[in-house]
């Protein structure tokens, strides 16, 4: 048996969500307000053009087109400053030992993200190789919740969606995954997550024999 597991990138991989927020928070206090930790987490898998508009509205700021724009520019720039120090030591713990299986047992891999860093990153962090299919911000044109990345992913695996499996660490990207048709497993909290097929804290709470099961589904 043969399945497409669809990897999130952004806290499901690596935990880049620390570095967006740096970026963010400073182009906030640039234009004189804060943002939380709490805040953050309705960014999580949102894109970069939907996240500095909520951004605006928690700040009651309008920006002009040119301005938004530059503030655009800034913001990723200052967060591939922080990319720029990325290495294999920030993949999070047991990823790798959930990619080596799905590599041993002839599973098809592929990435399903919001970011358009995401092939850097994968190089930054040596698991560009690992993805038979990378399907990421540069190639879809509606965002999470809408199931189109995993839907492009699953395509380019050459798999059913009903043969597919999604990891993701987002409310928007299990919503996505759902509407995909395809198994969601959440990454994170059951309170945040509760609308995924299945959740785990992290990587470390999935056993292998797990991964089994789901290969037989
Ligand atoms: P970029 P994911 C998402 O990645 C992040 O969770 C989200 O915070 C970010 O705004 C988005 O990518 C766009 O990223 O600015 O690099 O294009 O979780 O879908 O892998
Ligand atoms: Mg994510």
């Amino acid at each position: 048996n043969n399945k497409g597991f669809i990897f999130d990138l952004d806290g499901v991989i690596v935990d880049t969500a620390k570095y967006h927020y740096l970026a963010w928070k400073t182009l906030a206090n640039e234009l004189g307000f804060d943002i939380t930790l709490a805040q953050n987490e309705q960014l999580k898998g949102v894109s970069r053009v939907r996240s500095l508009e909520i951004i605006l509205d928690w700040g009651n700021k309008t920006l002009s087109e040119d301005e938004f724009n530059k503030y655009m520019a800034e913001k990723n720039d200052n967060y591939l400053s922080h990319i720029a120090q990325m290495d294999a030591g920030e993949i999070l713990p047991d990823v790798p030992k959930i990619l080596n299986y799905l590599q041993e047992t002839q599973q098809g891999i592929a990435l399903g993200s919001a970011s358009k860093n995401a092939r850097k990153i994968l190089q930054k962090v040596d698991l560009f190789d690992v993805f038979q299919a990378i399907v990421d911000g540069n190639d879809v044109s509606k965002a999470k919740p809408d199931p189109e990345v995993f839907l492009i992913a699953a395509q380019k695996l050459n798999k059913k969606p009903t043969d597919c499996i999604v990891f993701e660490d987002s409310v928007a990207g299990v919503t996505a995954a759902n509407s995909a048709e395809m198994i969601s497993i959440g990454i994170g909290s059951k309170e945040t997550l509760g609308h995924a097929d299945y959740v785990f804290k992290d990587f470390t709470e999935i056993q292998t024999s797990f991964i089994n099961e789901l290969i037989k589904i």
